[in-house]
């Protein structure tokens, strides 16, 4: 059941080029740079960040993505019992030395995340990783924190937050609040 739309399409896109703007300034321009999208949405948003970038820099930064799932197909039992689990990994660039900005939409328990630097530790030595997402919605179950962050949103366990974007969701972009 709908609660509330908290993020419109305008809304979003402001978002992400401030959230842009943010990853040059602290990383001094985009040269040390990689991008890397979890999987599915954290995909297109990588893609919007990297295209932002090139229009502020004139520089194209490179991408990768991860896909991490968790082992059972009920969302609310995989997170109360199981660690989400690394699917695939696409990372051609090289990482070493790079300082890695993981991007993903909902950031939640924090063990996706965990999963995902595991992921890049395994294949480079990256001088940093931060991190990037859409929406913080609360109730981390690990030291994790985003380093850029579209919109804190506080939500109740019984919340979730829907994220629609065209290139997934095929339709106009939102990000909403429903209970479960
Ligand atoms: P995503 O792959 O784009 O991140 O986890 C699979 C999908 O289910 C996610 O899409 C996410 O948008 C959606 N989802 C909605 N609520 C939850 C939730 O509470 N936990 C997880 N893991 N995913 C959720
Ligand atoms: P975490 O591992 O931090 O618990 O959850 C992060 C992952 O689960 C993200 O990839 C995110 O897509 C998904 N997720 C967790 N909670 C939500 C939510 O309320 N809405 C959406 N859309 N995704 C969620
Ligand atoms: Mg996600």
């Amino acid at each position: 059941k709908k609660k509330a739309d908290l993020l419109d399409a305008s809304a979003i896109n402001r978002a992400l080029t401030r959230i842009a703007h943010e990853i040059l300034e602290k990383n001094k321009g985009g040269e040390d740079l990689v991008l890397v999208g979890i999987k599915t949405r954290g995909v297109p948003i990588t893609k919007r960040l990297q295209k932002k970038i090139n229009q502020i820099e004139n520089m194209e930064v490179p991408v990768g993505d991860l896909d991490i799932t968790l082992y059972r197909d009920d969302l609310d039992k995989a997170i109360e019992g199981e660690d989400p689990d690394l699917k695939a990994t696409h990372i051609s660039t090289d990482i070493n030395g790079k300082n890695v900005v993981l991007i993903d939409d909902v950031l939640y328990t924090g063990r996706t995340v965990r999963a995902a630097m595991d992921a890049v530790m395994d294949i480079g030595r990256p001088a940093q990783i931060q991190l990037g997402v859409l929406v913080d919605r609360g109730h981390r179950e690990l030291p994790i924190r985003a380093d850029y962050v579209g919109k804190n949103i506080p939500t109740s366990e019984k919340e979730v937050i829907m994220v629609k974007l065209e290139e997934i969701d095929g339709t106009t972009d939102t990000v909403s609040i429903y209970e479960k």
